[in-house]
């Protein structure tokens, strides 16, 4: 197998592309990969193992991705092997019946399993591991993941626990895997990183915002199930915590309601710093590419992107990953992967 590159692209975003001969490779194992849905743990297994054929240089930078707090907080894989056969792209936010083969979901266990281990809400995707990411026509002009109409807003994603903390069961990383791009290539996923982010801001709003001013509401899928759509709101939270050399950053997708003005005008300051110029980070995932994104170390967003709902839409498939299941057992449904949120 040859060496890949590893280079900073104009979008300053660290990027590692695969050799073909390793593309191949990866593509005629994972040919063989049954429905990862059907046991996850047998699929982690596997795929643990096809990627441990990656070229040294490239398993170390995404382990490195994965476990030290001074690395990127978000990378692409590119020149990813692909699934032979793509059936149209679901139109219901749901996931596809009758795949006939799972490179796709090989790919995006087999990241995941290097930054740590995949796990499920039982509120988002009904505790899928795998999540098809779907532009829905109910969920078009939605801050949500079905949403194309609109910019969907920097956020985290699932930073929320019915106890109040955010932070405890969120997951640490997500990864995107891209099946089929949309169809005039229009979306963007942002991220900015919250290094960046301090760089760029002043003193007293880093001081704004590093004070308990703000609350996050559940994710949507949540207030869905459990509170008729009503917001559910965190306890005061300081959306900035941490070292300034590696701080962490939290804000929900579904709405962050601002206890002061002064938290207000620093909430608006961090959404414009988040599209500075020196801290935007844009991508167009286009199939055979990914993002590993952590969820800690910064923010993400989509831009608005045309959807037709006729099978030739864009499609993602996501995973949410924990370092470890230990500290999320309190809520764990079925087995550890599962968490009741
Ligand atoms: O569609 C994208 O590029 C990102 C969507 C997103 O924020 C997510 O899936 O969490
Ligand atoms: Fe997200």
């Amino acid at each position: 197998m040859t060496m890949t590159e590893s280079h900073r692209p104009d979008t300053g975003l660290v990027s590692l592309t695969l050799a073909d001969d390793v593309r191949d490779d990866l593509q005629q194992l994972l040919l063989h990969l049954p429905d990862p849905a059907r046991d996850v743990d047998d699929a982690m297994t596997r795929t643990h193992q096809i990627f441990a054929r990656l070229p040294l240089a490239v398993l170390r930078e995404i382990l490195d991705f994965g476990r030290h707090v001074d690395t990127p907080a978000v990378m692409m894989v590119s020149n990813l092997p692909t699934d032979p056969e793509l059936p149209p792209t679901p139109t219901d936010g749901g996931s596809c019946a009758g795949k006939p083969t799972f490179v796709a979901e090989g790919v995006l266990l087999g990241l995941s399993g290097l930054l740590g281990e995949p796990v499920g809400f039982v509120t988002e995707k009904d505790g899928r591991i795998v999540h098809d990411i779907t532009p829905t026509a109910a969920g078009a002009a939605t801050q949500t993941s079905q949403g194309s109409k609109v910019f969907l807003n920097f956020h985290n994603d699932i930073v929320h626990d019915p106890g109040g903390r955010y932070d405890i069961t969120n997951p640490d990383f997500l990864v995107l895997n891209c099946l089929r791009s949309d169809p005039h290539e229009e979306a963007e996923t942002w991220y900015a990183d919250g290094r960046d982010i301090l760089r760029v801001l002043d003193e007293d709003v880093i001081e704004v915002l590093r004070s308990p001013l703000f609350q996050l509401n559940a994710p949507g899928g949540y207030v869905r199930m459990f509170a008729a759509g009503k917001e559910v709101y965190s306890d005061p939270i300081a959306i900035v915590s941490g070292p300034d050399h590696s701080p962490e950053i939290a804000v929900a997708a579904n709405g962050v309601r601002c206890l002061s003005s002064a938290a207000s005008e620093a909430f608006d300051r961090l959404q414009a710093a988040c599209r500075h110029p020196d801290v935007a980070r844009v991508v167009r995932l286009a199939p055979g590419q990914a993002l590993l994104v952590n969820n800690r170390k910064g923010l993400h967003a989509r831009t608005q992107f045309t959807a037709r709902y006729d099978g030739r839409d864009r499609w993602l498939q996501r995973t949410y990953i924990r370092r470890s299941l230990w500290n999320i057992r309190g809520r764990a449904a079925e087995g550890s992967r599962r968490v009741h949120l």
